[in-house]
């Protein structure tokens, strides 16, 4: 059962069937709602993307459906404002800001978060009618490098392959990708396909969980990876492993691309020096590659977050164009898509490059798309990509922007910079679910419906078009994005904005796709006439569709690309080196991506507790040689310092990170941490063609924080903490309480005005322990016999367990015992401590696990057996692997498939 209108469904509708709103993979999801906001979850079974499978992301959906946090009504400068005044301020304002300084005077900064029917409508508006170029996505984070690749390859931005592909391969190249945790489900597929022999090479500077298994591992240097896959390209072609009739008839550019390798010394000893990585392995990867005609290069985001993105990819598609290895089953380059929709929104022109359907600023295509929307101001030329267009808030060229959908005080590079320009912006309106870092800047607040209440299309990595439904009404106020962006276009006195429904958008999208189309891949004409109906009950489809509704799950397959001359192009490419190097002050390079457990900037994921266990804290992983040189201890806090700004996380020594290199993740935000947040750092270096940030190297360096004291405080409720002190924190959120972690370099002063700000916001008697001795203080609050709060502080000393504490917080009464317990500061029993959450998926933590391996499981499947841990989602296996094989003596791993 499935509902596509716009009335909410009853309540009571149970196994509605929709779309993850997580990754690209795309997996469907059946959803039962029991009562008001309870929702249950389980895979669904039919989808191809996952056939029943999720995460543990996905599986968590339910506990990220409450109305915490929620914007439920428009407010202007703070206050509630009805939709009608909203809508009509937005309108106002955006329509006199163009009419004093001109439509490049506006701007739209979208996302990849939001359903194809909503970027169609953004793009429609700002584009066709406002006229401007200026609508850019948080794709241009993320895929945009990939964009440009695929442009310049194939003539258009085309996926050959499909998920399939990924089973029929004999071997799978992860560039830059770390598909254990980024892709799991997908990941998931590959690791079965391996058990039947597949063979995965992992390309990553770390040694990540992707890594963890593989057959090959080539810790490259930093940005290197151009070096490495023309080296690849020039020994095959040395050794004759290319597909010369395929580049005969197919392809262009094959002898300026063998020019450009000349430049350069190709021999596997000088490609190695060059990559940071032993010449047995360069030929090992050499040798797998020429081996296996069935071969899928993955690359993400360790290839287009970068200075030299393009020329990554490129490097890539040269490859498999010059064997011939596209268009094949089991046989394709492919660019993994890190967002439910980063596909619908390069398809409906969300990039400020692009403009709808594959078409771009040519004379002739701007005119199709302008006769199509009736909309004869349509932009003639590109808009600011998201780093220029934020730039360009900061010198007071851009008056008025709206975001949707994204983070950018968090997500964008030099975030202080990027916040600066939020506040010196004159008009800046945020569609969101939640509040967020960057509602704190908005001067309008529009209430938008989130996952589980939106109704629409996304497009996944293997552009399969899938249908997101709603579950629950609308809550408050809440609305479709799409409607939000109509309802302000008709204010602004725009025609073409009047559709009744989301299904009249996509058929207006779809016929778009379809309109005078006599060689654009991306045709939706078998969607185009979509009845309300049809479009409720659309099956999951690979475009291209034609016009009797067939989808299309491979690419290329008869040879002809999307150029003029339908042959492929080979680009040439020439490796340099970071944008900016490392030098005597900022010895290191700093990386950043993802951790398993959490999307993003932690707006949705960070209300499931059991998502916050695995990595609790932000955190730097650091090579033990390195924590050496610099005094950094494995779980003690370091700053991390680089020419744009510090942060505070906590160190993880480890020797699966490169020498010279520094991780952190990208995740922590200004509601979970005082100084953990990692874009402040980072470089706003850009790749020249593409515009997309080199979010995976800056010079930095590393010191240890050395904190004078440390302590935790719990809390029944959030509370605001003060800001102004001389330490840092961090937020846990548990099932019971909300934990906060603390260290400071200030003395008694400061922690008595710590412990007053704290006090302020919460009621009850206060009972203090204090031992002079250690410089250990315990403070509890108990109200009415339960438990409000605890801070535990302490100078020398240290301090116990949480789990046992947080465990209090579920008591109706607190006993005797506990009480006393409470400020004796150790557990009446033994201590709870469960240790960081291993499986998220099944709540197994590290000390169930160890135990298990302890009893004698020793491979995945064993402690999964004994445990449950690492059977759903399989995405903590490579963990499990490696806790097994540092217990024992001898490293017990996955069966090795010897090449
Ligand atoms: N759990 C989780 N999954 C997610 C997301 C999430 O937030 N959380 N976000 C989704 C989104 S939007 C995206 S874009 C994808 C991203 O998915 P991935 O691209 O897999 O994720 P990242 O961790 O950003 O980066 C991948 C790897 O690139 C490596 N890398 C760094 N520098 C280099 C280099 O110079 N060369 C090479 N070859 N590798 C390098 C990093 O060490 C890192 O391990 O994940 C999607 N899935
Ligand atoms: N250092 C570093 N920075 C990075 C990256 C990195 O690897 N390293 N990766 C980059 C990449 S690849 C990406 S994709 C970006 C992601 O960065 P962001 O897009 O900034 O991250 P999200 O937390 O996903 O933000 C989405 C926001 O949209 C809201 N939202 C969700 N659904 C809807 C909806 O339907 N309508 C509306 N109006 N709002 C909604 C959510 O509440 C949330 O606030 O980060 C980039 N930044
Ligand atoms: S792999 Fe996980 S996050 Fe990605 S779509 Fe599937 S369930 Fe969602
Ligand atoms: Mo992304």
């Amino acid at each position: 059962m499935a509902d596509g209108s716009a009335v909410p469904p009853p309540l009571s509708i149970m196994g509605v069937k929709t779309t993850c709103p997580y990754c690209g993979v795309g997996c469907g999801v059946s959803g039962a709602v029991a009562d008001a906001r309870t929702l249950s979850v389980s895979g669904d079974k039919v989808h191809p993307a996952n056939l029943g499978r999720l995460c543990s992301k996905g599986t968590a959906l339910g506990a990220t459906v409450g109305l915490q946090g929620r914007l439920l009504e428009p407010t202007s400068n703070g206050k509630a404002a009805s939709w009608n005044d909203a809508t009509a301020l937005v309108a106002k304002r955006f329509k006199d800001t163009i009419a004093k300084h001109g439509p490049d005077s506006v701007a739209f900064y979208v996302s990849g978060q939001l359903l194809t029917e909503d970027y169609y409508v953004a793009n429609k508006l700002m584009k066709g009618f406002i006229g401007s170029g200026n609508i850019d996505t948080n794709s241009r984070l993320c895929m945009a490098s990939a964009v440009a690749a695929h442009k310049q390859a194939f003539g258009a931005d085309l996926v050959p392959g499909c998920y399939e592909d990924l089973e029929l391969a004999d071997l799978v190249v992860f560039s830059g990708h770390n598909a254990a945790w980024t892709h799991p489900v997908l990941f998931r597929r590959m690791e079965a396909a391996r058990a039947r022999g597949q063979k995965h090479v992992v390309i990553d500077p770390r040694r990540t969980d992707t890594a963890e298994g593989a057959d090959l591992h080539l810790a490259i240097a930093p940005q290197s990876d151009v070096r490495l896959w023309n080296g690849l390209l020039a020994h095959l072609i040395r050794i004759d492993a290319i597909d010369r009739d395929y580049i005969a008839a197919h392809v262009n550019g094959f002898t300026e691309v063998t020019a450009a390798l000349e430049e350069f010394d190709q021999s596997p000893a000088a490609v190695a020096a060059d990559c940071g990585v032993p010449v047995e392995s360069l030929l090992r990867f050499y040798d797998l590659f020429a081996a296996h005609e069935r071969t899928v290069s993955l690359f993400s985001m360790g290839a287009n977050q970068s200075a030299q993105g393009v020329a990554k990819g490129l490097s890539i598609l040269n490859v498999h164009l010059a064997t011939g290895r596209i268009g094949k089953p089991g046989g394709c380059p492919f660019s993994i898509t890190g967002q439910p929709n980063a596909m619908g929104g390069r398809e409906t022109g969300g990039m400020a490059n692009t403009l709808a359907g594959h078409m771009d600023f040519a004379p002739a295509d701007r005119d199709r798309v302008a006769r199509f929307w009736g909309a004869p101001d349509t932009a003639r030329a590109p808009g600011l990509k998201a780093v220029d267009m934020f730039e360009a808030i900061h010198a007071g060229k851009i008056k008025a922007v709206w975001v949707m959908a994204t983070n950018p005080a968090v997500s964008l590079p030099n975030a202080g910079r990027v916040r600066e320009a939020l506040e010196r912006c004159p008009f800046v309106v945020v569609s969101d679910c939640v509040e967020t870092d960057t509602t704190a800047f908005a001067d309008v607040k529009l209430p938008a419906l989130a996952w589980g209440e939106k109704d629409g299309t996304v497009t996944n990595s293997e552009r399969r078009i899938s249908r997101q439904r709603a579950l629950f009404p609308a809550p408050g106020q809440a609305r479709a994005d799409w409607r939000i962006m109509a309802d302000v276009a008709q204010a602004m006195g725009f025609d073409g904005f009047g559709w009744a429904s989301n299904a009249s958008v996509f058929r207006e999208w779809a016929r778009l796709t379809a309109y005078e189309n006599t060689d654009r891949v991306l045709n939706l004409s078998g969607l185009s006439a979509l009845t309300p109906e049809a479009y409720a009950e659309l099956l999951p489809i690979q475009w291209p569709v034609a016009a009797d509704g067939q989808g299309t799950a491979r690419l290329f397959t008869n040879g002809r690309f999307q150029t003029p001359d339908g042959r492929a192009r080979m680009v040439p490419t020439r490796p340099k080196g970071p944008a900016d190097a490392v030098d005597a002050v900022y010895p290191m390079s700093l990386n950043t991506g993802r951790i398993r457990d959490q999307w993003h900037t932690m707006t949705r994921t960070g209300l499931a507790p059991d998502l916050c266990r695995h990595a609790p804290e932000p955190f730097v992983e650091v090579h033990p040689a390195d924590a050496e040189a610099f005094g950094v201890k494995d779980g003690a806090l370091a700053r991390v310092i680089t020419a744009h700004g510090e942060a505070v996380a906590l160190a993880k020594v480890t020797d699966r990170q490169r020498p010279g290199g520094l991780f952190m993740p990208m995740h922590w935000t200004d509601a979970f941490a005082s100084s953990g947040r990692v874009n402040p750092l980072v470089a706003p270096n850009l790749d020249p063609t593409s515009g997309q940030p080199e979010f995976k190297h800056t010079p930095a360096r590393i010191r240890a924080y050395r904190e004078t004291w440390k302590g935790f405080f719990l809390t029944r409720d959030s509370l605001p903490l003060p800001s102004g002190l001389n330490l840092v924190w961090r937020r846990i959120p548990q099932d019971t309480c909300q934990q906060h972690e603390f260290a400071g370099r200030g003395d008694e002063v400061e922690r008595a005005a710590l412990r007053k700000a704290l006090s302020k916001g919460l009621a009850g008697e206060l009972v203090t322990y204090e031992d002079a001795a250690t410089g250990a203080r315990r403070d509890a609050w108990v109200r009415d016999g339960r438990l409000e709060a605890v801070l535990y502080v302490t100078l020398s000393g240290r301090l116990p367990p949480r789990d046992w504490l947080a465990e209090l917080f579920a008591e109706p009464l607190l006993s005797a015992e506990a009480r006393s317990a409470l400020l004796f500061g150790r557990p009446p029993g033994p201590p709870v401590d469960k240790g960081a959450l291993v499986c998220a998926c099944l709540k197994v933590g590290a000390k169930v696990v160890q135990a298990a391996i302890a009893a004698g499981a020793a491979s995945s499947d064993a402690v999964g057996a004994a445990t449950g841990a690492g059977t759903n989602c399989g995405s903590c296996r490579p963990e499990i692997a490696r806790m097994i094989a540092a217990t024992a003596s001898v490293p017990a791993k996955e069966p090795a498939h010897a090449h």
